[in-house]
């Protein structure tokens, strides 16, 4: 005790512990005194605390005695800080933001979201990667989810979808599978966050229903610029139900109206390295600067009729529906405008269903999708741990809730009165009744038929869809996928699992499995997969699969980073940064010390980013515009070459002034300075920069640098 009150009294009264000076206790400790500019820490149970540096001891040297319930219970809470990580999509990253519709559908559907243009329902989004565990880097190859929950005045309406449109598996049965092979291998808990092992492959070569994602995840859709500039799909066929209770078909698009826009994979492992948090940062940096993001909301509506004469299945979902065969109509806009107060209390703890449905939108008989009915309410039990999980505020409806479910561990919301069953003859405030009316009503959809476990005939064909896609790709793309496929088969100890995939890949495309298997150094071609249907070869290209054919109208919302040293060219930065800025795009200076450099005007400019911390790969575009005091020390510097060859590498749009010549000699790209480089020689230039950056690559350097 006489310790305690020591602390309490301590000396130092005026310092302020928390901004200005550290006021030291006896044993060298930081202490705090009572100066009435803060509220008291107190513990859970609200007692105040008068010393949070030291545990309670038999005297300063003495043992922590057992009596000391302030720390016991500070470490228990930390302790139990954790709830268990999602077994899939373990690391994403989420933001507030509205629904808006522009136009009623209720022909269509009794949605309550979508009876009133412009009216805004708040939604909150969680983006992820699948395989990665918490703490993995943003930029692996991967499929990204994409989450969204609308608090709908008629219940939470949760659309779980990906940015990819069509999935690894045609039954859930299968998911466990698929997501253990991908995950880390269970004996030696490595490499997590990669496909690129033999597991994965192993499962995926003798998965032909694999194949057409196969296709979507070794192209550039696996390794977004950001979350901001993916589009997202619901995959699955859903339904929309009217008020007089018609069904229509329907599946989900998210459209960015950022455009589409992927890096490169050397890149990517790059940024993973600079800033493993490049795409949580990229969206809390847009929304902080006031920069939403959006995305339209895009339905593709279909009869029955269709289905029925649709080359695939609409209930298989390894399938999608061309856009040219069935449009994409826009019905809203999802902007996302505010960033979490709390990562763990909205991010971690928001729960996704695919089961949160407004009456008006309901399922189809999907055998993936009627599997993720049953698994994301258990999930939540696991990950939560109670029923209880909609008391949370991320989770809460923001509508009325009335019903009879009660207790549970926290349960929050708790009713008043005696009545808690129905049917009950009590006139009492809470006493709530179902509503045939307005209540949720499953569509009766006729179904018959034997139980078996079974699939069926109509999901078959397993590599005409697969092949669509790869030739809807830019060669550029195409070039791509085929490094990523030897990139990942690479990894694979077994000879074996690489052969089977080429073996497939030949019902894909004979020039595709070509191109792999020399990438791989394989000789002669395995004989092609045995194929239950063969693969059409007249389905016709569909441009809008293509992330290139999709690209970006502006430049906005990119950064493009620019190096300085000491001497700058004040009027040629300030011209760039109006350039940048009028385009919607953000500046970067990037300098040989953060402190920044002094200009040719003698001012001050400041650095946001040190050489080493800020390498190109962490910008779409980069200007090198040194001075002619430092350039020779920039030139020698490692760093600093990199970020000139990265960029050329990475098909960067680069500005530079004469001055840059040396670190461009000692990066060695001298002799390649190909229409991607354009030098500031006056302000028109800095002009020509912009809008040569719209293009977002220089694509046709590619070829020179061989680096996919
Ligand atoms: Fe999920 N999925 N999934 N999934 N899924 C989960 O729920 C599951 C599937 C998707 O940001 C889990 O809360 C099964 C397809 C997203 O919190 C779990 C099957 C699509 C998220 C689960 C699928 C998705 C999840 C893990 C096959 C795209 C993250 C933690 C039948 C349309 C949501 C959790 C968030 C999360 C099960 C397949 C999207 C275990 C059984 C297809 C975006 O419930």
């Amino acid at each position: 005790m006489a310790d305690e009150h020591a602390a309490h009294d301590g000396e130092g009264r005026d310092a302020r512990f928390a901004d200005e000076q550290i006021n030291l206790g006896p044993g060298g400790e930081p202490r705090q005194v009572a100066d009435h500019a803060h509220e008291s820490m107190t513990t859970d149970q609200g007692a105040p605390i008068a010393d949070d540096q030291n545990t309670l001891k038999a005297g300063p040297r003495g043992p922590s005695l057992l009596e000391d319930q302030i720390f016991r219970e500070k470490i228990f809470h930390f302790d139990h800080e954790r709830i268990p990580e999602r077994v899939v999509h373990a690391r994403g990253f989420g933001a507030h933001g509205f629904f808006e519709p522009y136009e009623s559908l209720a022909d269509i559907t009794r949605a309550d979201v979508f009876q009133r243009p412009g009216e805004r329902t708040p939604a909150f989004v969680r983006f992820s990667t699948v395989a990665g565990n918490k703490g993995s880097g943003d930029l692996a190859r991967d499929v990204r989810g994409f989450a969204v929950k609308m608090y709908t005045q008629e219940g939470n309406w949760d659309l779980v979808g990906n940015n990819i449109p069509v999935f690894f598996i045609q039954d859930a049965i299968k998911f466990p599978d698929i997501i253990h092979a991908a995950k880390q291998e269970p004996d030696r808990g490595f490499p997590q966050a990669q496909t690129a092992h033999d597991n994965f492959w192993d499962f995926i070569s003798l998965s032909p229903e694999s194949m057409h994602m196969a296709l979507w995840i070794m192209s550039d859709r696996t390794i977004p610029r950001s979350f901001r500039f993916m589009e997202g799909f619901g995959v699955h066929t859903f339904r929309l139900v009217n008020a007089a209770g018609e069904a229509t078909l329907v599946k989900f698009h998210w459209k960015p109206t950022q455009g589409l826009q992927s890096v490169v994979w050397n890149e990517a492992i790059k940024i993973n390295g600079a800033d493993p948090d490049f795409h949580r940062r990229d969206l809390w940096d847009a929304i902080q600067a006031g920069n939403f993001p959006e995305w339209e909301l895009g339905l593709q509506i279909f009869e029955e009729d269709f289905a029925e004469q649709f080359e695939f299945d609409v209930l298989d979902a390894t399938k999608l529906i061309p856009e040219e065969q069935v449009p994409v109509r826009t019905v809203g806009r999802l902007v996302l405008d505010r960033v979490v107060d709390n990562f763990f209390a909205e991010t971690e703890q928001v729960a996704f269903h695919t089961g949160n449905l407004p009456p008006g939108i309901d399922v189809s008989e999907d055998p993936l999708l009627q599997g993720r009915h049953f698994s994301y309410l258990d999930t939540q039990l696991k990950r939560l741990g109670s029923p209880n999980f909609t008391h949370i505020p991320v989770n809460a409806p923001q509508c009325p809730v009335s019903h009879f479910q009660q207790d549970g561990h926290m349960a929050m919301r708790n009713p008043t009165g005696r009545v808690n069953y129905e049917p009950n003859s009590w006139d009492a405030e809470h006493n709530p009744r179902q509503d045939p009316d307005r209540g949720f009503v499953t569509y009766p959809e006729p179904v018959q038929g034997e139980k078996r476990r079974a699939r069926s005939e109509t999901f078959a064909d397993h590599y005409s869809q697969a092949r669509q896609f790869y030739i809807s790709q830019t060669p550029t793309e195409q070039t791509h996928i085929v490094s990523a496929f030897v990139f990942e088969l690479s990894k694979c100890e077994r000879l074996s699992i690489r052969a089977r995939m080429v073996a497939h890949l030949r019902n894909v495309d004979e020039g595709l499995a070509r191109a792999v298997a020399d990438g791989l150094g394989m000789g002669d071609l395995p004989p092609a997969a045995d194929a239950l249907r063969p693969t059409r070869d007249d389905l016709p290209a569909s441009p809008a699969l293509s992330i290139l054919d999709n690209g970006p109208a502006s430049f906005a919302g990119r950064k493009v980073g620019v190096l300085v040293t000491e001497g700058v060219d004040a009027s040629l930065l300030a011209a760039l940064r109006h350039e940048i800025e009028d385009e919607g795009a953000m500046l970067v200076v990037v300098a040989p010390t953060v402190g920044g450099v002094v200009d040719s005007d003698g001012g001050h400019v400041g650095a946001q980013e040190k050489v080493d911390g800020g390498p190109s790969v962490l910008f779409d575009a980069v200007a090198v515009l040194p001075g002619r005091e430092g350039i020779d020390d920039l030139a020698a510097e490692a760093t600093a070459q990199d970020f000139v060859s990265d960029a050329h590498a990475h098909c960067k749009f680069i500005a530079y002034t004469a001055e840059a010549m040396p670190l461009f000699a000692k990066a060695g790209v001298t002799d390649d300075l190909d229409d991607g480089y354009i030098e500031l020689t006056d302000p028109d230039a800095v002009r020509t920069f912009l809008t040569a950056c719209r293009g977002v690559r220089h694509w046709d350097r590619e070829r020179m640098v061989n680096v996919t």
